[in-house]
Formats: C-alpha cells, structure tokens, sequence
C-alpha cells in the first residue's frame, strides 16, 4: 500500500490558549443526552460469570478478552496464530456496527470478549454490548453528561473492566459506573469529582484481587491535570462502589481509608514542592495534577498495583520552582512517573519518575508492560514503559514494589533508550542515579519583567509526546516491544497563569510542529536488551492507535487515515491494510469463536491530535468522523485449510 504524499504547502498557525482551551471543552460538552439503558433485543447465552481467576489467567485464554492490556501484564500480545504472516493478506470485514447518534469524535475504546458478546466503549461515555457473531447489538448504555464537562483531550473512552456479572466503566463528568452486563441496567453509579472544576475520566479501570484482604478491588483513577486537578487513585469495593481508599498523588496531600483520613502521600512537608515567601506551600501545590487517567497493571507476585501518574500543574515550571527559578531540588513529586501502590490500603510502596520538575507535559501516564528478561545471566522482572518524553524505560519491579520504606526509588532504572529521533530536553539518562542529564536551555524561561509570554524555544518531542496514550504491545514470540510512536516538534513558551476553578491551568502556550518531511508516525520494534530499533514503519499523519502483536508473527495497529494494518513482526513489512472510512484511534484486539480467529478494532478519527495539534491539527481535517466497531476474519475456505 503505497503512502500519501506528505503535503508541503503554507499551514495556517493555530495557537491554542486558555480559551480556546475552554472554548472546545464547552463545545465538546454538547447536550445533555438522556440516561438509557435499551431493553437486549434477544435472549443473551447464559454466560458465565467472570472469576478472578478467569481474570488472572486472561493472556492464556484464547476464547475471551477479559482486560484491557489482553492479560495480567497487559502485553497485548495473543498466542492466536491463525491468521498469520502467510494468509493475513487475505483478512476481510465479518461485520461493521454503528455507534449511531450525532455523537462522533475520537473512538479510543479496546473490546473486551466474554461469551460471545463483545463490550465496546464509545465517544461521549458510551457503552455497547454486541453479538460478537452478527454485531447485532445486545444492549447499550449512554451515561447522562452534564453541558459543563470539561475534557481537556476529547470526549473519548478507552474501555472497560467485566467481573462477576458486571461492567465497570467511566465517565467524562468524573463518574464511575457499574452495569449489568446482560442487561446493561445501571447496579450502581459515583460520581467522584468535580465535572466542572476539570475533573474527568477517560480511561478503562482495572479489577485485581487484593492478596491480603482476599477481597477483588475495583480501581481507577481522575484526569484534569490541564485544568490543575488534583490526582487521586480509588480503591472501590466492585460490589457496591463503595469507597475503600483514595491516594492523592502528589506529595503531602491526604488520603483516605474507610471513610477516614489515612496518610499524607510522602512526606507531610512535601519538600519536592517550594514554599512561598510567607512559608506556605507555593500555590500550584493546593492542586498539584499527577492525575492517574491511564489504565495500570498489578504485579501479582508481590500484590501491587503500578499506574502512570500525569503532569504537575500548571504545566509552567516556574510555579513550581524556587526563587530564581531554581527547579533542581523541586522533582513535584508524585507526578510524571510510575507509582506502585499496595492494594489493601492504597498506601504507595514505590515511586520513579520518568520527568523530574516536568517543564513539558511530558507526563508519565502511559502504560507499564510486566515482562521477564534476562541480563547479565539472571532473569528480571520488568516493567517496560514509553514515554511521551521520548525515553523507553525499564524498571525493577521487584525494587519498586519493595515495601522498605522507601517510596523514590530512583535507582530502580535498568536502562532508558530513546525510541524517537532527535530529543532536544536530555541527552540520556545517568543509570547510577536514575535521572535524566537534562540539556540547558530546554526549559521554557520565564516571561522578562513586564511581559506576557516568555521567549518562545523549540522542544523535541513536543508535549504530545514521541507517544502518547495509545498502547504498546511485547511479543514473547520475538522479544521485541511495539511502540506507536511519533516524530514532532514545538515552539514552547511560558505565559503568567493564576489557578480558577474550571479554567486552564497551564502557564504555558506552544504550537506543534512538523519535524521530518518524510512523516510524523512511526511504528518502531524496539529490543529491550539493546535498545536497538530493529525496524520502523513511517506513516504521514501522527499514530494515535495502540498496537497489538500475535503469535501469528503480527503487529496490528490503525492510523488516523483510516487503515487498519497488519506487519511482519519480525521486519516490519506492511502485509494487509483495510480502510475504515475514519480515522483509526482505537486500539486493536483479539479472540478465537467457533474455531476461527477473528481482529476487532473501532473507527472513529478524534483525540488529541485535532484539538491540539498544529500544523498536525490542519492536516488531520481532510480525515472524516464516524464510530464503528470492525470485525475481521479469514475467508471460510482459508481458515478451514489452515
Ligand atoms: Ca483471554
Ligand atoms: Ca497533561
């Protein structure tokens, strides 16, 4: 499939502002839609409740998807080989439904698979169950949104969690929901935060069992850290919804078990945020951001929870900093990083921090995949993580969920590889201390006395990331991580900001940037052992899909033009696309039915990209709307002679 010509012309400039900030998030809000759960339009299989066990044991369950990630150390990886490098060319839609409504946007949403029945998440905090034979739809869900919600980066979902007869979702006004998942009738719903003060939820939340207590826990995080949100994670008894703990993560906040004040996250002093001049914590500190809005991993062998923490708010440093702009010895902890924490009490056990003093939105959101390597003759337990500041980290697992009283644990880093071209904020990482040596001149200055906006500097990658929310995926068939990834830059400048409720909370305005005429996406094989890119594929527009790979020898992913896209996984040769009619943001997933393999992925162009994007913004409206979820398979002939 031969690539777009990349347009070279003149590109409108688009600045994105405080208001326009606000202006979209009002936009996006919409109306009001009306609260409904359809009656199931035809008797559902009897199915079987989901276990913790048939959680636990997902990745190996061929049948059904039971998590986002596909498996306990979500690697999105399936030991499916059915469709495979020799007849992938020949994969063709089952079926196609339709979201329907005048509700388009960004469709981010992974399926999940239970009993025939797939459960897909939709824009505008949508839930559908679907006959995963015909696409005839079960049952669907829309959640009642306020005309006020303020999602900083579209109106999207990114999937679900299914246990015990129930679906858990969130929503974009800050609330968590919990529905029958034959019927699709609310069983209970919490509204958990502030929609209007910026407070949101976007992610699909986990479901671990808790070793200690022996009780299954329902977790999930906030977002809002654009409109200076206080990150908090909550521990839910999945049952009823009723709070167990909530951990705020930034340093010194309280949190809460049973109902009560527990510990301040940290120290109580939180040195890592300055004081001001009359000895109280600097401002930006009362709401911190660090918002977990990502989906996390839980490490079963030690019993802990792992999730990506967001940028500190505002996004301008300089509130962050000491007199002078002295940053170095403020790190905002805890946020842009990966924090573990134990499942019992919501207590953090360990912390590393991907951007100390994050000047950039670098953020530390994205996913962390559990896996095994072996270095230097022994066998390490992983997390692996790529973040949007362009660095591909590994960490110690084991350390990090030590509980030694520690919770910074720096030196935990095993080794930290850039995974885009040309990063500008650092040139690599000390592995003795665990930080980044950081370039001079790469933190936007301050605005001179009197001025509005400080000098402009250039940023590679730019706050969107070299990736940014959409999964990676390991193979354990060929070792090798998976990264959607994108080559971008920015201009970068400070600007005079004070915290409102409801407003952007940023300090900071930027115009992104193309950096290579050649393309912006690049999906890259990465080898951990080396940090070696073994291949890259490169796309015109900006990747803003997950990947998945596949015993078969495949890599899966979509592109914002539209095509689905299989790849060799061992060279990265393009050996199928398909074209969506939309822009392709979601992320891809797998199962066997009736002993055939069958792809399903979600079309719908939004996200980040178009509201934020720049010059990436003005290339990404040739890209039509839509919402459809796309099933795919082998011809019945091909299969049956596999
Ligand atoms: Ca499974
Ligand atoms: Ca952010």
């Amino acid at each position: 499939m031969a690539r777009k010509n990349v347009g070279h012309g003149p590109r409108t400039l688009m600045l994105a502002t405080a208001s326009s900030l606000i202006l979209s998030g009002l936009l996006l809000a919409g109306p009001a839609s009306a609260q409904k759960a359809e009656p199931k339009a035809e008797k559902a299989s009897a199915a079987a409740a989901v276990s913790w066990e048939d959680i636990l044991n997902d990745q190996n369950t061929d049948k059904d998807v039971l998590m986002y990630g596909m498996g306990i150390k979500a690697q999105r990886y399936s030991g499916l080989d059915k469709i495979n490098t020799k007849n992938v060319s020949l994969l063709k839609p089952r079926w196609s439904f339709s979201f329907g409504d005048e509700k388009q946007r960004g469709q981010e949403g992974q399926a999940l698979v239970h009993d025939g029945v797939i459960y897909i998440t939709a824009s505008y905090s949508r839930i559908f169950a679907l006959d995963a034979k015909t696409g005839k739809k079960l049952w669907s869900f829309s959640a009642r949104l306020p005309d006020d919600i303020r999602p900083c980066c579209d109106v999207v979902s990114r999937g679900a969690a299914i246990y015990n007869g129930k679906i858990y979702f969130g929503a974009l006004d800050a609330s968590m929901y919990a529905l029958d998942a034959k019927t699709g009738k609310v069983v209970w719903s919490k509204k958990f935060d502030d929609h209007a003060a910026g407070y949101a939820y976007t992610g699909a939340p986990n479901i671990i069992k808790d070793k200690k207590t022996g009780k299954v826990v329902l977790i999930h995080g906030n977002s809002g850290d654009e409109f200076g949100a206080q990150g908090k994670l909550y521990g839910r008894d999945p049952e009823t919804g009723e709070e167990i703990w909530m951990r705020p993560l930034v340093e010194g906040h309280m949190g809460r078990l049973s109902g009560k004040d527990s510990t301040t996250t940290g120290d109580a002093k939180a040195p890592s945020w300055p004081n001001d001049k009359d000895g109280k914590k600097v401002e930006a500190w009362n709401h911190g951001g660090g918002a977990p809005w990502q989906t996390g991993v839980y490490d079963e062998k030690t019993n802990t929870f792992v999730i990506g923490t967001g940028n500190p708010a505002p996004w301008n440093h300089h509130y962050r900093s000491g007199p002078g702009g002295d940053w170095k010895p403020y790190d905002s902890l805890y946020t842009s990083g990966q924090i573990y924490i134990d499942p019992s009490n919501g207590e953090p056990v360990g912390f590393f921090q991907h951007t100390p003093n994050d000047a950039w939105d670098y953020s530390g959101n994205n996913e962390i995949i559990l896996f095994d390597m072996e270095k230097d003759g022994k066998i390490m337990r992983l997390g692996a993580h790529a973040d949007r500041n362009g660095f591909f980290f590994l960490t110690d697992t084991d350390k990090l969920a030590a509980r030694d009283g520690q919770i910074s644990k720096q030196t935990a880093l095993v080794a930290a590889y850039p995974f885009v071209r040309d990063i500008t904020w650092a040139t690599g990482w000390d592995l003795k201390t665990g930080r980044p040596i950081e370039v001079e001149g790469q933190r936007p200055p301050a605005p001179e006395e009197g001025q509005a906006k400080g000098k402009s500097i250039k940023v590679t990658p730019n706050f969107l990331g070299g990736k940014n929310w959409n999964p990676m995926s390991y193979s354990q068939a060929t070792g090798l991580f998976y990264i959607p990834s994108n080559d971008w830059t920015e201009d970068y400048w400070t600007e005079n900001v004070t915290y409102k409720a409801g407003s952007a909370y940023l300090g900071q305005g930027f115009r992104i940037q193309r950096k290579f005429d050649t393309h912006v996406g690049a999906l890259r094989a990465l080898d951990p052992k080396t940090g070696k890119i073994v291949w890259e594929h490169l796309e015109p527009m900006p990747l803003w899909a997950g990947t998945m790979t596949t015993k078969g020898g495949l890599v899966f992913t979509g592109t914002s033009d539209g095509y689905v896209k299989a790849f060799d996984a061992k060279n990265g040769k393009q050996l199928w696309a398909f074209q969506t009619g939309s822009g392709v943001v979601s992320v891809p997933s797998t199962w066997e039915m009736d002993g055939k393999q069958y792809i399903g992925i979600s079309s719908g162009y939004g996200g980040a990209v178009p509201l934020w994007g720049g010059d990436m913004a003005d290339q990404t409206k040739l890209v039509s709307q839509g919402g459809s979820f796309w099933v795919f398979e082998l011809p019945t002939d091909t299969a049956s002679a596999q």
